[in-house]
């Protein structure tokens, strides 16, 4: 591993688990392009919950077979694939033996925050699926490759909204005249965000206590769909999710926008969130891949770009509806959250920065082509799914079917 800033070796190797996922498809495709080995660990349960929940992504997705074939006839370069769960540890001991990887990305996770909030079973799918499988990873990574980086995804929602500017991962506090810098305090809104503050203290304490070295990436909203490597070929396109459980706001909003729908604004609008482009994504966990944690670090960076309220966000996509002449409008649907509705939010993002991290900022250029986007598939919508169906209130232990 090169342990000096900036320089990424090129014969290194990096296993994505999640990686044919929404940031793993394109992220795995990125790592290819750029020279380093990459093996896919992933075990397709997300195209699962879609066909339970009776979802699909707004753009046809290949098979991963069909994906990674198309990738080598068009550039030559291989990615390995190991289809299975990492809550099976011997399934992924076998993986990290074959692969023998120097750096673990890890997205392989439920990462809905309404998914996890459906009903019980549901919850605690969300919990052992993303603490177990990341405790198995850190075993791995003690058991048969001790110098091995890993990059965990995790998330800006871990913080909550605390009424005090958010910091990158820890707080420096004097309090009855003495000072330590502890954890950033914790205050997740699910399910879901609250595993991957569990996920953050094992990996804190494998830290500490094996040596391990990580990085945990607090990635904030992502958006948008093409990167330079997935726009090379319809086989490559990345998924789009617009639907009530998996869609995220501002790539639910440009979908609305496309078909007629009016935006959905929750409550009074005032959540403010991390955002980023999909394409700094690929680009934030390049940059940690290449400057890697020292042994026993345990590293946390937030990752995003710019913050928006949602009223922001319907803003700006009515404007770029108006002139591409779509007639946006917008809507206030009763909260199906508990989350604060006006809050002060001032997050720290400037670890990336100073690694090299050039943003590409929501732009006008990007909305519009996003938008674009998005009416090239409109007909594959299907406007049922559009508002939310799962109350953070009525969750129940009973197990629930969810239909539009
Ligand atoms: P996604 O659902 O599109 O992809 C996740 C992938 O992980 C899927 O392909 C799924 O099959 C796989 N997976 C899940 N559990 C697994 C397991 N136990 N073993 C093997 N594979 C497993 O999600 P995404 O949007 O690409 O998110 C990836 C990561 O980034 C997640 O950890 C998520 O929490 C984090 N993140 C996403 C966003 C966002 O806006 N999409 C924002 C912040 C953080
Ligand atoms: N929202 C609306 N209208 C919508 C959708 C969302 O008002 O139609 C609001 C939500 O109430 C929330 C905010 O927009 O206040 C963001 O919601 P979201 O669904 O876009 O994102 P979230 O649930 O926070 O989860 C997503 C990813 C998750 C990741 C997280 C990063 O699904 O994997 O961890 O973004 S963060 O938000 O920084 O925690």
């Amino acid at each position: 591993i090169n342990e000096s800033s900036g320089g990424a070796s090129k014969s290194q190797r990096v296993m994505v688990i999640g990686g044919d996922g929404y940031c793993g498809w394109a992220t795995a495709l990125h790592l290819s392009k750029k020279g380093y080995e990459v093996a896919i660990v992933d075990s397709l349960v997300r195209r699962l919950f879609d066909h339970q929940l009776g979802l699909d992504s707004l753009t046809p997705i290949s098979s991963i077979h069909d994906r990674i074939r198309c990738w080598k006839s068009l550039t030559g370069k291989s990615i390995e694939l190991y289809i299975g769960d990492v809550c099976d540890f011997e399934f992924l001991s076998e993986a990290f033996k074959s692969f023998e990887p120097d750096s673990v990305v890890h997205f392989g996770e439920q990462r809905s925050a309404p998914y996890s909030m459906i009903d019980r079973s549901r919850a605690v799918f969300t919990q052992q699926n993303n603490v177990m499988g990341t405790l198995n990873v850190l075993f791995a990574i003690k058991e048969f490759r001790e110098e091995c980086h890993l990059v965990k995804l995790g998330t800006m929602g871990e913080y909550g909204t605390p009424n005090i500017d958010i910091e990158e991962g820890y707080i420096t506090i004097t309090h009855n005249g003495r000072t330590d810098t502890l954890p950033y305090p914790k205050q997740a809104s699910s399910f879901y965000h609250l595993s991957k503050v569990h996920d953050s203290n094992n990996i804190a304490f494998t830290c500490k206590a094996w040596g391990i070295r990580a990085t945990d990436l607090n990635q904030g909203v992502v958006y948008g769909v093409r990167t330079d490597e997935t726009e090379m070929h319809e086989e490559l396109c990345n998924r789009f999710d617009y639907d009530g459980v998996f869609g995220t706001a501002l790539n639910r909003f440009c979908v609305q926008a496309a078909v007629g729908h009016p935006l959905t604004v929750y409550g009074k609008g005032g959540q403010t969130r991390g955002y980023l482009d999909i394409r700094d994504t690929v680009q934030c966990v390049e940059i940690a891949i290449a400057n890697p944690a020292k042994a026993g670090e345990f590293r946390v960076f937030n990752q995003f770009t710019e913050q928006f309220s949602v009223n922001e966000l319907a803003a700006l996509v009515t404007k770029a509806g108006e002139k591409l002449g779509l007639d946006v409008q917008t809507t206030s649907v009763p909260n199906p959250r508990v989350e604060a509705e006006e809050h002060y939010y001032n997050a720290k993002h400037t670890k990336l920065i100073e690694l090299g991290l050039k943003p590409h900022l929501l732009s006008d250029s990007l909305l519009d082509s996003l938008l674009n986007f998005t009416i090239k598939y409109k007909d594959r919508v299907d406007t049922k799914q559009i508002m939310p169906s799962v109350s953070w209130r009525k969750m129940g232990a009973k197990p629930r079917t969810v239909t539009a």
